[in-house]
């Protein structure tokens, strides 16, 4: 199977989020077929798409992962939700945009173009959330959405302009 350059999202707004991030980057190194090869730095930042009437949660730490992967996307998907379970993600209690321990999030996968009831990649909504692209630019500013052909760059830029 093709060796792919994958970036995956990472989240934590719940629990000792820095070290559950790194912990989610250490576990990750440990799975086979998956190299990791650089993380960038955790921002802080607001949550948003709170519901309105939900509890309030708190600040978010986010960050992006480069890796190689030699699996399908829905392969990785299944040990990326492994290791959000390890990390004590509760999916059931949590709700939509509900805090969580840890959310790890395909956004681009090589070229691939993924559309199946559990995984749509490149990540839909990436092209709306600074949180994500602001990590990814500073790791991999030219990383391209084979959909829109845009880079990571570009996507940042479209958005501090649409702001
Ligand atoms: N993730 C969400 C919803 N809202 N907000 C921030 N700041 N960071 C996130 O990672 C995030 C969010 C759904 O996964
Ligand atoms: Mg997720
Ligand atoms: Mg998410």
């Amino acid at each position: 199977m093709a060796c792919e350059r994958v970036y995956i999202a990472m989240g934590s707004n719940l629990g000792a989020r820095a070290s559950i991030l790194h912990d989610a980057v250490g576990q990750l190194t440990r799975c086979e077929g998956v190299r990791v090869l650089q993380a960038s730095s955790l921002m802080e930042t607001q949550p948003t798409g709170v519901a309105a009437g939900s509890p309030a949660q708190g600040d978010y730490l986010n960050g992006v992962v480069e890796i190689e992967a030699t699996l399908e996307p829905e392969a990785l998907l299944g040990i990326l939700q492994r290791i959000e379970t390890n990390l004590g993600r509760d999916r059931a209690a949590e709700g939509k945009n509900g805090a969580r321990t840890c959310d790890l999030d395909i956004l681009l996968f090589g070229d691939r173009q993924v559309d199946t009831p559990r995984l749509v990649v490149p990540h839909p909504r990436m092209v709306e959330r600074d949180f994500v692209l602001r990590p990814l630019v500073e790791i991999a500013p030219a990383a391209r959405n084979p959909v829109t052909g845009q880079t990571a760059r570009e996507m940042l830029t479209a958005w501090e302009i649409a702001q």
